[in-house]
């Protein structure tokens, strides 16, 4: 065996509410951002298949729990779904509290840790209906949801998580439309990062109130900037992405601050967002404890070259250049660049200005398209899952190797689940799900393959 990892380590996979529960609306679940869209342009979603169709855990948990452990895994990272605990009086849903109570026993009764997000895009819709994450109250009422799922699961779950990907709602949801409510506005975009912000580090504060024994941190997606190449243009191009787009997220949870330089940036583009004293107060007093982290591709930027038309709006790529290199490895189902020393580059960030913060590799994972022809006897042979797994797995290997402290991978995601605008398009499961068979569970080659990398701690 060439790549050995520690005792301990935490393998198993992720997902979240929206993307696999089902019963939308059912048994007390109120609308989320994701529900209403569909209701209002369900064309926007890939095959016009929306949050509705997805596959299914609430109904088939202890089935889906039971393979999870057949499969070796040792934990498992989900999110709570708000509009379904917390309805729009602020009452607690006790059916939801039984769902996750069932859940969570379930886990740990199989020998699955839970890793409990509590943010995973789903904006409950009563909230957004009075500006979601613009509005500060919104952020308080996140606090007491925090604390709510805290006090309810808190004696159980020792691993919990504030927010999945910060910067996702703020990119694609205020600087782009690819998350309702599909707003382009750089100063908007700005206060609703920094209420997000805000809310982790309040969430952690409430957790630390509660002495539960566990630990609290924030997942965040890394997309390690590399320049073009070293000319001051580039270099200055490819540090400005990496400080709205990285830094923004990651020195305020594990460092406690926002960086100067992005403050300054802020200031002389006119989009300092409202904030008080106090607040920054509680984001210096309560950093994460652990990080998870999401990558999937780097970021390759260039200076500036391309003309930013009369009247656009300002965003952060007026500041930057995506460069296309000659020569990248891509993965044409999702059109994502593959490049699996980044798992290493930003380890190595993490040990060396970072505080060496123990971390894992929450999210890492290929989507692909039509797998069904991949199928021998009823068993896709998913092999470039397989290497695509290995080959960051070597690289993650070589960072243990020198010092960083990775505590664990989690593939995304256990089953084929419905995401976002691309509902089923690409699947990214060790599990098939037939969505002409009653969402029937089918193991994919990779997913014996993880089996026994995970029994051997090793490949
Ligand atoms: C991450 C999200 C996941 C998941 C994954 C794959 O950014 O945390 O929710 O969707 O990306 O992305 P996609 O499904 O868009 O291909």
């Amino acid at each position: 065996m060439n790549y050995k990892f520690p005792k301990d380590f935490w393998w198993g996979s992720a997902s979240s509410a929206t993307q696999m529960e089902g019963a939308y609306n059912k048994d007390g679940k109120e609308q989320n951002i994701w529900d209403y869209w569909y209701e209002i342009a369900p064309e926007k979603f890939h095959n016009n298949i929306g949050p509705h169709n997805t596959s299914n855990f609430y109904y088939k948990y202890e089935e889906d729990i039971k393979l999870m452990k057949e499969l070796g895994h040792n934990s498992f990272r989900f999110s709570i779904s708000w509009s379904r605990l917390i309805k729009e009086d602020q009452s607690v849903n006790e059916e939801a509290v039984k769902f996750y109570n069932n859940v969570i026993n379930t886990m740990l009764q199989n020998g699955v840790e839970p890793f409990i997000n509590l943010f995973h895009f789903d904006m409950p819709m009563y909230l957004q209906n009075i500006g979601g994450w613009e509005n500060r109250e919104v952020v308080t009422r996140y606090q007491n949801f925090a604390k709510k799922c805290f006090e309810l699961f808190g004696d159980r779950v020792k691993k919990w998580f504030t927010h999945n990907e910060p910067i996702v709602p703020v990119e694609c949801g205020y600087l782009g439309h690819y998350h309702y409510p599909c707003v382009v506005d750089f100063k908007r975009a700005v206060q609703v990062g920094y209420h997000i912000m805000l809310s982790s580090s309040l969430a952690i504060m409430e957790y630390k109130k509660l002495n539960q024994g566990g630990e609290i941190g924030i997942i965040i997606n890394l997309t390690p900037s590399y320049p073009r190449s070293n000319s001051e243009e580039d270099l200055k191009a490819s540090n400005i992405a990496d400080l709205i787009l990285n830094r923004s997220f990651l020195d305020t949870s594990v460092l406690g601050e926002f960086p100067g330089e992005l403050i300054e940036f802020v200031k002389e583009q006119n989009l300092l967002p409202e904030y008080t004293k106090e607040d920054m107060e509680v984001i210096k007093n309560n950093t994460v404890d652990l990080l998870g982290v999401n990558y999937y591709q780097p970021r390759r930027v260039k200076a500036k070259e391309s003309k930013i038309e009369e009247g656009a709006p300002l965003t952060p790529e007026s500041f930057f250049d995506f460069y296309d290199m000659p020569g990248k490895k891509i993965n044409p189902h999702r059109g994502w660049e593959i490049y699996e020393k980044g798992i290493y580059d930003l380890s190595i960030n993490i040990r060396d200005n970072y505080k060496n913060i123990h971390f894992f590799i929450s999210e890492n994972g290929m989507g692909v398209e039509g797998e069904e022809k991949f199928k021998v006897d009823g068993r896709i042979e998913d092999d470039y899952r397989i290497e695509f797994i290995s080959e960051h797995l070597k690289w993650a290997n070589k960072a243990l190797n020198e010092g960083c402290n990775l505590k664990g991978y989690h593939l995304w995601t256990f089953m084929d689940n419905w995401s976002w605008l691309n509902s089923y398009k690409n699947r990214y499961g060790f599990v098939e799900i037939d969505l002409n068979n009653d969402y029937k569970r089918t193991p994919k080659k990779s997913a014996y393959w993880f089996k026994e990398l995970i029994t051997n701690n090793g490949f």
